[in-house]
């Protein structure tokens, strides 16, 4: 079993999963859009993207499906089966068209237009990806100012999937420190090893750097 992969978001979510529960799970580091790579990836995912996990006779791509899969494969309940399962799937639900897309908006604009030179920031872009951010941020500050975590008393893969762009926030500067509950929640992320460095002794390209 292999998991292609690179060092850009969703990627990086889906090998802190992998490397979080110690699945059995080789890594590859891959460029599906890259000039001349698009054959050898097609068939394992139509989109061009990553994550994908080569099992044998498929291929299955989405960081969630794979963090499912993973878990599933782990006997772990970080993707939660039981009653909590709900409460889960509205967080990731709920994050992806609020609290990740509104990080993703401004990632984009400071983050990945600028390491690859697609093009210049757009300011108007960054206001409203910043203005969705408030929004959405306030709703989870609420919310963690009562628990430790989005879902029960540990974490989930609610919790990782929430801070997919966070650990890019040095390219992204999205405020979370106005928000106390908020970053006490992302501390205890980065309290996690395998949250903190998902590429240790991976082979893989750094990211192209953010100009000066
Ligand atoms: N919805 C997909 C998004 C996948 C995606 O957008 N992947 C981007 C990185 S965040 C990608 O493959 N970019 C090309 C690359 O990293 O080489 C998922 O959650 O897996």
């Amino acid at each position: 079993m292999k998991m292609y992969f690179s060092r850009n978001p969703n990627p990086r979510l889906a090998v802190t999963v992998g490397r979080y529960l110690k699945a059995e799970v080789a890594f590859e580091f891959a460029a599906p859009r890259a000039q001349g790579q698009g054959d050898r990836y097609l068939s394992l995912n139509p989109n061009l993207l990553l994550p994908i996990l080569e099992l044998p006779g498929k291929a299955l791509w989405e960081a969630d499906a794979i963090a499912c899969w993973f878990s599933r494969h782990t006997g772990s309940d970080f993707w939660r089966t039981g009653d909590d399962e709900p409460d889960m799937i509205r967080w990731i639900s709920w994050g992806k068209e609020n609290f990740v897309r509104a990080c993703d908006m401004v990632h984009w604009e400071r983050g990945t237009k600028q390491r690859y030179r697609i093009g210049p920031c757009d300011q108007a872009m960054v206001e409203e990806g910043l203005k969705q951010f408030h929004a959405a941020a306030r709703i989870l500050e609420a919310e963690l100012s009562g628990r430790a975590w989005l879902v029960g008393n540990s974490v989930s893969f609610a919790d990782f999937r929430m801070g997919t762009f966070l650990p890019f926030n040095d390219a992204a500067r999205l405020p979370i420190d106005d928000y106390p509950s908020l970053r006490r929640w992302y501390g205890q992320l980065e309290g996690i090893e395998a949250w903190r460095r998902p590429f240790d002794g991976l082979d893989a390209p750094e990211l192209p750097p953010l100009p000066k």
